[in-house]
């Protein structure tokens, strides 16, 4: 028997798909996206293609398991799943006994964006523990702390809306690789006659499909927006009226640009006058003109810096008034009045602990002077030992006989092969969930097409069995998904638009605002509590912060002393056919990638005597990692690239993150993963024997 059932692409990406999976005889043989979606559009992207591939893996994890060789070695036995709950608990109440709650450390993220499979009962069993909590600054530290002082929350205009635009800037986002499907409504507008810059040091897919690109020097955009709207101002180009009426501290900012111009920008960006002027003048001319910011760029020491004053050029021109028009940084800020957060609940005791700031893993598992030192840690949803910054010495902390490490997972992973106790957890396939989207306006249900593979369990089912054994039996630790799914959009907002369990699980998505064709911010209405969009912000002066918004330089990026040592700065961007280290170890994914690789100018591979396909050496203070060189012949002097989340395990234990620093942005306890210095030494020429074994042995 053939049927239809709906869900949703898990994966940490802004397009949350809708996607529908063909079941027959109780397997899932086709995925396909919905074609009624209007943003999926009826297409998935190359690497959930193969989303098949991975639940049906036959190496994919099927049973628990408990480690029986050193840690890290990889010798696990299976046992059953009383056996496995009843190590992991007896390690927490060990470890509560003799160190305090404050010594467990609970380590999640994004592996699933799913309110319930990814932020519900295991953040409520922790916290009700009193255990350290996370500091979830991985990915978005520095965007968010600098939206949360300028707008508060992540909105902007609609994403479908920029086909109405008619001047885009893609600032410091590969879209055809990590937000594939707004690049249609890019392309629409572009067919249009609008005009699209990618500002980007990387001369990405994206960018070469651009009208224009500015490859601008790593971690300097606060200072080309800055230049940009001091043209704005000379040329009387900034919408007075709009912000007297929907902004607060215009006159500070207004007086420091009369410092910034375009040669002023283009000096310390690395670009010719010409090019930013001429934006500039784009830009004066164009309505409504739209800004689709990107992550990577806060990926510096001065990225809240970068990111509040990107979102403040986007509103000084006063495109917020018209359709198309404005700064689009993510989407997520629109589910907060629809839905209901899951991971503290009223009712459940939850006392206050420390905060460790998870960017900073190396560092909380090695530094002994921390009070007191974790002693146990629980991963879900999160493979740090490939992904986190630091890697060598996060690997050190991870081997600590001290430490007992139980990790969910559906494959063994770099993290994985470190863990004492290994959980498998069910997939997308299997679960239920419901997702909000950080690139889109519809709410989407995923319901569970087949059994569990294996022995899977969901996350909540291990969580809920875990409380049990820890002899915790308050309700909200052992609620059901579907009352988690109710639980999520137990809302008036929710109801007054109809969207109920029942209903979803019918349309399978529903779109939770009516801004679609609108200028949402005409007249301000932005999340805050006077409704204005914030441009001086007093209080920052507190944290050591400029309150006006600036150009604050990026760390290694901006250190002439260390560039004499480590002449390169390495940015470690996305991988298109990976999601981080998803997918990253299966043969379909990998023929489409190929093995890592390190872009390089030609100019900076013939300094170091390095051609093509040449085995090399990227190295800084911290670690070093070897894969082939690639000339790129538009790559930017100075500047290399080596995309992220490789499996460290399978080439000699290390990756890019071996060489990226544990060192927090200007805002948010940011990781600066792409402000990081090297250099690249040649191991053997791509001819010599020691090269071609290395590629045979990779092939295999
Ligand atoms: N296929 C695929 N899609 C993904 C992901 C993936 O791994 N693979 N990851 C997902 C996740 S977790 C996230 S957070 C998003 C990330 O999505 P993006 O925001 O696209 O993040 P990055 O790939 O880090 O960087 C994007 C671009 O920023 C550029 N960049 C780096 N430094 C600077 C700078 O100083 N200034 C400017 N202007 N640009 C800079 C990089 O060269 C890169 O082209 O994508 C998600 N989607
Ligand atoms: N060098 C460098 N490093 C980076 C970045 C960079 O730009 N450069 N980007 C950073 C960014 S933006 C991010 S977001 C982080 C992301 O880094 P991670 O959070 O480590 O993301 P993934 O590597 O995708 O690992 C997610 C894991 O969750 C598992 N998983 C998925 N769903 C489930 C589930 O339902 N249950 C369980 N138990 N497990 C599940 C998957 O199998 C996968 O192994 O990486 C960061 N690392
Ligand atoms: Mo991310």
């Amino acid at each position: 028997m053939k049927r239809i059932v709906n869900g949703a692409c898990p994966l940490d990406c802004p397009d949350t798909c809708s996607w529908q999976i063909e079941v027959e005889d109780g397997r899932a043989v086709r995925m396909r996206g919905r074609k009624d979606h209007p943003y999926t559009r009826g297409a998935l992207c190359g690497k959930v293609n193969r989303y098949l591939d991975a639940v049906y893996a036959p190496d994919r994890l099927h049973t628990p398991l408990r480690r029986i060789g050193e840690k890290g070695e990889g010798r696990f036995q299976e046992i059953d799943w009383d056996e496995a709950i009843g190590l992991t608990a007896a390690a927490l109440q060990t470890t509560i006994d003799r160190h305090g709650p404050e010594a467990i450390l609970p380590y999640y993220y994004a592996g699933t964006l799913g309110a319930v499979q990814g932020w519900s009962l295991g953040q409520r069993l922790f916290k009700h523990l009193g255990a350290t909590r996370l500091g979830t600054t991985i990915c978005t530290g520095a965007a968010t702390a600098a939206m949360k002082v300028t707008i508060n929350r992540p909105v902007g205009l609609d994403p479908e809306d920029f086909v109405h635009s008619k001047l885009i800037l893609i600032w410091g986002a590969n879209l055809l690789s990590s937000n594939m499907h707004q690049w249609h409504f890019i392309h629409e507008a572009q067919r249009n006659g609008a005009h699209v810059v990618a500002i980007d040091p990387l001369p990405t897919d994206t960018a070469l499909r651009c009208d224009q690109h500015l490859q601008l020097l790593p971690g300097t955009d606060a200072a080309l927006a800055m230049g940009l709207m001091g043209e704005l101002l000379a040329a009387g180009a900034c919408d007075e009226e709009w912000l007297e009426e929907c902004s607060v501290g215009w006159s500070d900012l207004r007086e420091r640009l009369a410092d910034w111009s375009a040669a002023r920008a283009a000096t310390i960006c690395g670009l010719d006058i010409g090019e930013v002027q001429g934006l500039a003048d784009r830009m004066i001319t164009t309505r409504p003109t739209a800004i689709r910011m990107g992550l990577g760029l806060q990926r510096h020491g001065g990225a809240g810096a970068a990111y509040r004053s990107i979102l403040i050029l986007g509103a000084v021109t006063g495109d917020f008034r018209r359709v198309g028009g404005g700064v689009l940084p993510e989407t997520a800020g629109r589910y907060d009045d629809i839905t209901i957060d899951l991971e503290e609940p009223t009712g459940l005791d939850l006392p206050a602990a420390r905060t460790i700031n998870m960017s900073r893993l190396a560092e909380a598992l090695t530094d002994t002077t921390q009070d007191p030192q974790v002693h146990a840690l629980v991963v879900w949803n999160t493979n740090p030992a490939a992904t986190v910054p630091d890697q060598v010495r996060a690997q050190r902390g991870f081997r600590r006989d001290d430490l007992h490490l139980t990790v969910l997972e559906h494959r063994m992973t770099d993290t994985a092969m470190f863990a004492d106790v290994l959980l498998p957890a069910t997939m997308q396939t299997e679960h239920l969930d419901i997702h909000p989207s950080y690139g889109h306006h519809y709410l989407t249900l995923n319901l569970p097409a087949i059994e569990p593979i294996g022995e899977c369990l969901p996350n909540t089912e291990i969580f809920r069995r875990l409380a049990a054994a820890l002899g915790l039996d308050h309700p909200r630790l052992h609620d059901s998904d579907e009352d988690l799914v109710r639980q999520f959009i137990d809302t008036d907002l929710a109801r007054s638009r109809g969207i109920t369990f029942e209903s979803l699980s019918e349309t399978g998505y529903a779109r939770v605002d009516d801004i679609r064709g609108t200028a949402p911010h005409a007249h301000g209405n932005f999340p805050t509590a006077d409704g204005k969009l914030h441009i001086t912000v007093p209080a920052l002066a507190a944290q050591g912060l400029d309150p006006v918004p600036g150009y604050t330089p990026s760390f290694e990026g901006a250190d002439a002393e260390l560039a004499e040592r480590f002449p390169l700065i390495l940015i470690s961007p996305a991988q298109r056919f990976f999601l981080n280290s998803t997918f990253a170890d299966l043969p379909g994914h990998l023929r489409m990638t190929g093995e890592p690789m390190v872009f390089l100018s030609a100019d900076d591979a013939a300094e170091r005597g390095i051609e093509d396909g040449d085995l090399v050496e990227i190295a800084n203070d911290r670690g070093a990692f070897t894969c082939a060189a690639a000339i790129h012949p538009r790559a930017r002097n100075g500047v290399a690239w080596s995309y992220k989340a490789y499996w460290a395990k399978d080439r000699g234990g290390t990756n890019v993150n071996a060489t990226t620093p544990v060192r927090d942005a200007d805002m948010g306890g940011s990781p600066t993963f792409h402000d990081n210095r090297v250099d690249v030494t040649l191991v053997a020429k791509a001819t010599s024997d020691e090269t071609r074994r290395m590629a045979e042995a990779l092939g295999d």
